[in-house]
């Protein structure tokens, strides 16, 4: 296939509830969609996850913007493509940025599903149609507002729940909601929050039963979370840290964790990432599907993805009633007995709205 031509759309989105990190709270999210065009004429869209600052990791909208008209554009437009794996490739001599990698190569596996008139799904040998998920809900002002949003959660079907806590919002937060939900899932993401000198804290959380601490220390830091690992019964689970394969491998040689977040657009795309998942069978380290706050372009692919079979434990999708005011889609994603429907139409499977639609501009290199 020939790629003729790169457009976006500039998508503001308004979160129904303002969400709280250990790093700061997000009302809305800017999203720009890219559309990837090919000689026939099929399109195929691609999410650029990356937020306004550098406060996840360091990638920020504004430089994978940049990135994609100066660098990735022009390595895709007028190419031919045989496969949407030799993305992976073509794109290797740009370092980092996987979230604009991301962006640019999930739209080519789009477009090449439906040049094929296939879906997602069955592109990426997904087996399920439906799929269990979970939520993550943000650090909230105390404790009772908490334990009603795990309530609200658990009453809409989410047998899933992951907290993000801090210092100073963990042990009496997580206490209070194990105390009143025994049986409920539970996990815990500090986004970075604490250090090696917080272990003898982090240690009572094995208290809680929580299937998986995620994150704890820095996303540079593979020394610590092992030591930490050592020290814990609670499984560690990474997410900032891994971007590559090589950064599975060190994690899983050095012990820093035992479970994996893959997030499509961290890791640099698909290709990447089914062979990250790939590894991790190999190895038999736990991998789940994590979330970006992913329009519904995003979480369209999201469940595509964890339609494999090497995905069980429930990623961090939810139902679209769960994050914006008003979505990109048309199609609403809708939660039932605690899991989504796998879109099976042809791609991705989802429509953007007309408005969006009417909003593309062409990416040229800047
Ligand atoms: O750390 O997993 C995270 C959202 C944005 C950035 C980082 C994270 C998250 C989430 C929510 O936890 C995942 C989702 O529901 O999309
Ligand atoms: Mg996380």
């Amino acid at each position: 296939m020939r790629i003729k031509r790169i457009t976006k759309c500039e998508v503001n989105l308004n979160y129904l509830t303002p969400f709280q990190t250990s790093y700061g709270t997000q009302s809305e999210k800017k999203i720009d969609i890219l559309c990837v065009e090919d000689e026939l004429g099929n399109q195929g869209y691609g999410e650029l996850v990356a937020f306004e600052t550098p406060d996840y990791i360091e990638e920020t909208l504004y430089s994978a913007r940049s990135i994609i008209a100066r660098e990735l554009v022009p390595r895709i437009v007028e190419q031919t493509i045989q496969h949407p794996q030799e993305i992976q490739t073509r794109f290797q001599p740009i370092k980092g940025n996987y979230m604009a990698k991301s962006a640019v190569e999930t739209a080519i596996w789009d477009v090449y599903a439906k040049r094929e008139k296939i879906s997602m799904k069955q592109l990426l040998n997904g087996t399920k149609d439906r799929v269990q998920v979970g939520i993550s809900l943000g650090i909230q002002k105390d404790i009772p507002t908490l334990l009603t949003k795990v309530q609200a959660a658990v009453t809409a079907g989410y047998t899933r729940v992951k907290l993000k806590i801090k210092p100073g919002a963990d042990h009496a937060y997580i206490h209070a909601v194990r105390q009143n939900f025994p049986e409920l899932l539970l996990m815990a993401d500090a986004n970075s929050a604490y250090s090696i000198n917080d272990l003898e804290q982090l240690k009572e959380l094995d208290a809680f039963d929580l299937t998986l601490l995620e994150q704890p220390f820095s996303s540079s830091d593979f020394l610590d979370h092992a030591h930490l690992q050592q020290e814990m019964a609670t499984t560690i689970c990474l997410d900032e840290n891994i971007r590559t394969v090589a950064d599975v491998r060190l994690a899983h040689k050095l012990g820093s964790c035992r479970s994996i977040n893959l997030k499509i657009p961290r890791v640099g795309g698909i290709g990447p990432a089914l062979d990250i998942v790939n590894y991790c069978r190999k190895q038999g380290i736990m991998v789940w599907l994590g979330g970006m706050f992913e329009s519904g372009i995003g979480r369209a692919l999201n469940l595509c993805f964890a339609s494999q079979a090497a995905f069980s434990f429930p990623g961090d999708i939810s139902a679209s009633n769960r994050y914006y005011k008003e979505d990109c889609i048309e199609e609403k994603f809708i939660l039932e007995n605690g899991a989504i429907r796998v879109p099976n139409g042809i791609g991705l499977g989802v429509h953007l709205k007309p408005e969006f639609l009417r909003n593309q501009n062409e990416i040229r290199e800047k």
